[in-house]
């Protein structure tokens, strides 16, 4: 039998709609619900006709599973859902927000802090074209970024997954978003989602809105700014994302005001949906409903109830299935949620299917496998580690730089817990959720290992992690390079009160610069404690979190390429200024907003 919900050639509108009258209660509720791939199985698709299946941090098949390995499970659970009454496809999602950063081997750009440095928005678009490639290479359509977080205060341990504290960098880095879903056809309506086929993915701007606006940087804390405020400067990267055809928004786990953002009917249906005419999906963070009531799932059907209606479209989460379906079912037919909006969820969840070709490709093949890490993207992620770093210092005397540094001389020393540390230099979000120490989680290159393949061959490179005084004295090294700075964490597990470089960072510092010549590499997730230090420093260097890509920092370092980039940050001196943004009336930085020395390249 004909029908026209299959047929590409019919209207899109006219599509969703024959499809709509075909659904029962439960298969509408099914498809607003999202399933950790943990808990999902073809059956449980089957059985209650789920939308749509996440990977959360870390969630992988299995550790260090092919690209191979993950379309096979991708397409079994996609297999179930095809075998429903109607076979509407699900959507999987994964935060694939550096790179596609869960999956072994794939390339791990430069964590989004790092990015806003560049100023750079094609750079960041090819990102996201490449970023694409490899979600798409897994068999996965949908990735959760970009983090359009204006993070405000570097205390919050989300900082790194923020292009800038200033929002007209945050909106000129939206141009991931058609990096990632492509160029949205000039033509087409404000607000409508926009997903250029197979080699695309659909994104998701997050979290809406006042993420990183907390007080004192609390994660999931609350945003406490007037109207104009909320607008001004959480708000501005919405309107880019929207008229670039993002296709789905994702709330954020903080209040504004007091009010949670998941039960903020005013912002999400009345400003996102009416107002900025959004017409993609909204999806709840994780169990986020949950954290509608203090404490979480006190009373989970009102978290349900509050949720909905507030205009939330998927939820993401179902650890207790179940109960979700339940509640929500029994809500709809008590009138408690109106029919009309569980319509105007499953319409906007089915627009995003229909417009990136779910329905005719809901299956993943392995033609795109080889884009996986590959040498290409890799050398992008080179370029955007290159772009990223901020020179901060250079020289204890202005006439004196110390960098670029020679390649060709005797004897010198690398040190610090970050030099040799594949993991450290990637950071959270990073092969597990909240990232991992040393150099087996993935394929990359240590910085270490740069600095080897860049001195010349006739140069000794002597790498100690922790050296003694005496060890650095009796060596005549002509110069040093030491990596410090933070060690990996992502969403609460960030937020820091101190934000010190984790020890033996500063007695590494103090070891090496008071003796030899030495430049410092900070990797971390923001600026860092660095001003007791700063003296003895001859060369500061921001590094960020490059990700696998350590070549970037020597190419730069060496003088094969130039320092470029600009503070996207403000870098404080001390913690008990913050928060403290460029434009504040108390600004005393230690560097300022856009502050960056630059180096020319050296002819070689
Ligand atoms: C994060 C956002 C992320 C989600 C799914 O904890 O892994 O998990 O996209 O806030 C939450």
């Amino acid at each position: 039998v004909y029908m026209k919900y299959k047929d590409p050639k019919q209207p899109l509108n006219v599509r969703i709609r024959d499809l709509m009258n075909r659904m029962s209660l439960e298969e509408k509720i099914g498809q607003m619900t999202q399933i950790e791939r943990h808990v999902a199985s073809p059956q449980i698709m089957r059985k209650y006709f789920i939308g749509s299946v996440l990977s959360g941090g870390g969630s992988v098949p299995f550790p260090k599973a092919t690209a191979a390995d993950w379309v096979k499970m991708v397409n079994e659970i996609q297999k179930g859902s095809l075998s429903t009454r109607l076979g509407i496809p699900m959507i999987y999602g994964i935060d694939a927000v550096h790179g596609h950063n869960n999956v072994y081997k794939a390339t791990i750009f430069p964590h989004n802090v790092g990015l806003g440095v560049t100023r750079d928005p094609q750079l960041v678009k090819r990102i996201g074209a490449a970023t694409a490639l490899e979600v798409r290479a897994t068999g996965i359509p949908y990735t959760f970024a970009p983090c359009i977080a204006v993070c405000r205060d570097p205390r919050w341990g989300r900082c790194y997954e923020s292009y800038s504290e200033d929002h007209r960098i945050v909106q000129a880095m939206t141009e991931i978003i058609p990096g990632l879903q492509g160029d949205a056809p000039a033509n087409s309506r404000k607000g409508v989602p926009f997903v250029g086929g197979k080699t695309k993915v659909a994104a998701c701007a997050k979290h809406f809105v006042g993420d990183g606006g907390t007080t004192k940087g609390i994660d999931e804390n609350n945003t406490v700014i007037d109207m104009n405020g909320l607008l001004n400067i959480h708000m501005p990267a919405y309107f880019d994302s929207i008229l670039k055809g993002v296709s789905t928004i994702m709330v954020s786990y903080s209040s504004w005001n007091g009010k949670r953002m998941h039960a903020n009917r005013d912002l999400i249906t009345g400003f996102l949906k009416g107002k900025l005419k959004f017409r993609g999906f909204v999806i709840s963070d994780w169990e986020a409903i949950d954290k509608i009531t203090e404490p979480p799932r006190a009373n989970y059907s009102y978290s349900v109830q509050a949720g909905v209606l507030a205009g939330l479209d998927m939820i993401m989460g179902q650890e207790n299935l179940v109960e979700f379906l339940d509640d929500l079912a029994f809500q709809v037919r008590n009138n408690i949620i109106p029919m009309s909006r569980i319509d105007d969820a499953v319409m906007r969840i089915l627009r995003v299917k229909f417009v990136m070709g779910l329905f005719e490709n809901p299956l993943a093949d392995l033609s795109l496998a080889n884009q996986l890490g590959s040498q290409e993207h890799r050398e992008l992620a080179r370029e955007a580690v290159r772009k990223s770093l901020v020179l901060l210092k250079n020289g204890k005397v202005t006439n004196q730089p110390l960098l670029p540094l020679p390649k060709k001389v005797k004897k010198i020393l690398v040190a610090g817990i970050h030099a040799d540390n594949l993991g450290y230099q990637c950071g959270g979000w990073t092969i597990s959720w909240q990232g991992i120490g040393g150099n087996d989680l993935t394929t990359g290159t240590t910085i270490l290992n740069a600095v080897k393949k860049t001195v010349h061959p006739s140069t000794q490179v002597v790498y100690q992690e922790n050296p003694d005084v005496n060890f650095v004295k009796s060596n005549h090294f002509s110069y040093a390079i030491v990596v410090v700075g933070e060690t990996p964490y992502a969403e609460m597990f960030g937020d820091s009160a101190k934000l010190t470089i984790a020890e033996p960072g500063p007695s590494i510092i103090s070891n090496v610069c008071g003796v030899v010549k030495c430049v410092v590499v900070v990797v971390s997730g923001r600026p860092v404690v660095i001003e007791p230090y700063l003296a003895n420093i001859d060369a500061l260097v921001a590094a960020w979190l490059p990700g696998s890509e350590g070549q970037g920092v020597a190419d730069v370092l060496f003088g094969d390429y130039g320092f470029t980039g600009k503070l996207a940050r403000t870098w404080f001196k001390s913690v008990d200024q913050l928060p403290m943004n460029v434009g504040d009336p108390h600004y005393d930085p230690l560097f300022p907003f856009g502050f960056g020395l630059t180096t020319k390249p050296v002819k070689s």
